[in-house]
């Protein structure tokens, strides 16, 4: 049974061996999205900003496999088990449902970007994945659908379909399931020209201990400031939307670092506490108040895992990367500019 149809999403059928690549960067949460309404669909309680970086690339290639009785997942030239290769084959489910076949996959995906350390592997890697799995599966390339498509996999994941700045929709709560799936997607931002830089500052590559999904299910269930934050995040997300608009990068500093210290309250008040900031992170941190103490407009964000994330003036980039290798000596430092949405490449005989 087909469920949930979007229209745009059916094309002419495929061949059997069809196969396609697709490259996704990853994005950070400006305005961030920490709780879901419904874990099934990937609903989250609030709207979250994001900019698409041009660093860390994901790219991902899914070919059909007309005799294979399951799907085979390579993830940096190994074989996925466990969690991962779970959602992943949960997720071309879902594909092959809207696609209306059963052929299972052979997907092969290269992740430049540390895995499951607060470093939006998931999102770059749910929206290669979804690129490739729609065109390899005869699905349609409307972004939109996509981007909900993508959701599936990863909540963050919707946002690293567009290029620069994207807005998650958190979507409509009333009506059908399917009203509400069709209402939450991710597009891009209007801004205007604005020359931002991330610093990004790898202070841990490890896998955290705690999944982001784990962590925000706790928070939303027991943390008595969830709530909040939550009606406050809807405040920074209309305020980062003015900012984007008029070019104002100092103010949109100032509402990541707030929006973003927020949601780790969140969490620090969750029972038992969700705690990702580590020791060297209170240092990037204090470095940052040191910068703009110093006059250099720097502002800091932070997923769920100990890196931290500085935005900045391109020009600025250099004084704010040596500001925080000076802070956490040892700690690798890469600096993104804004990226491109996700695409096809071209080839595998498309
Ligand atoms: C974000 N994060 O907006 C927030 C901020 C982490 C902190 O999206 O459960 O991997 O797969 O939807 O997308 C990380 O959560 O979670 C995340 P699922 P996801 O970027």
């Amino acid at each position: 049974m087909r469920s949930e149809q979007s229209p745009q999403l059916v094309r002419p059928p495929v061949p059997d061996t069809a196969a396609a690549t697709a490259v996704a960067h990853p994005n950070i949460a400006l305005v961030k999205y920490w709780g879901k309404r419904d874990e099934q669909l990937f609903l989250p309680r609030t709207d979250s900003l994001s900019m698409t970086l041009d660093i860390f690339p994901t790219t991902t290639r899914v070919r059909l496999a007309p005799r294979a009785d399951k799907d085979t997942v390579t993830f940096n030239g190994r074989a996925a088990t466990g969690e991962a290769l779970r959602r992943i084959v949960a997720f071309l489910e879902l594909v092959r449902e809207r696609a209306g076949r059963a052929h299972r996959a052979v997907v092969d995906t290269a992740n430049t970007v540390p895995t499951g350390a607060g470093l939006a592997s998931s999102a770059s890697g749910f929206a290669a994945l979804a690129v490739a799995a729609a065109a390899a599966y005869g699905l349609g390339d409307d972004a939109t659908a996509l981007s909900r498509l993508a959701r599936r996999g990863s909540g963050s994941a919707s946002r690293s379909l567009f290029g620069g700045f994207a807005l998650w929709h958190a979507g409509s709560s009333t009506g059908t399931a399917a009203q509400a799936d069709l209402s939450s997607y991710a597009e891009p931002v209007p801004a205007a020209r604005l020359d931002p830089a991330l610093v990004v500052a790898v202070l841990d590559a490890g896998p955290k201990a705690v999944s982001s999904r784990a962590a925000m299910r706790r928070t939303v269930d027991t943390s008595p400031l969830y709530e909040p934050w939550a009606r406050s995040s809807g405040d920074d997300l209309r305020d980062m939307v003015a900012a984007l608009r008029r070019g104002d990068l100092d103010a949109v500093g100032e509402v990541a670092e707030r929006n973003a210290l927020g949601m780790h309250a969140t969490m620090l008040a969750a029972r038992p506490a969700v705690r990702y900031m580590a020791p060297a992170s209170l240092t990037v941190l204090d470095s940052v108040l040191q910068l703009r103490r110093d006059g250099i407009g720097a502002w800091a964000t932070m997923d769920a895992g100990p890196n931290v994330k500085v935005l900045c003036r391109r020009a600025d980039a250099g004084k704010v990367a040596a500001a925080v290798r000076g802070a956490a000596p040892g700690c690798s430092v890469h600096i993104a500019g804004p990226g491109p949405g996700a695409r096809l490449l071209a080839g595998d005989g498309r």
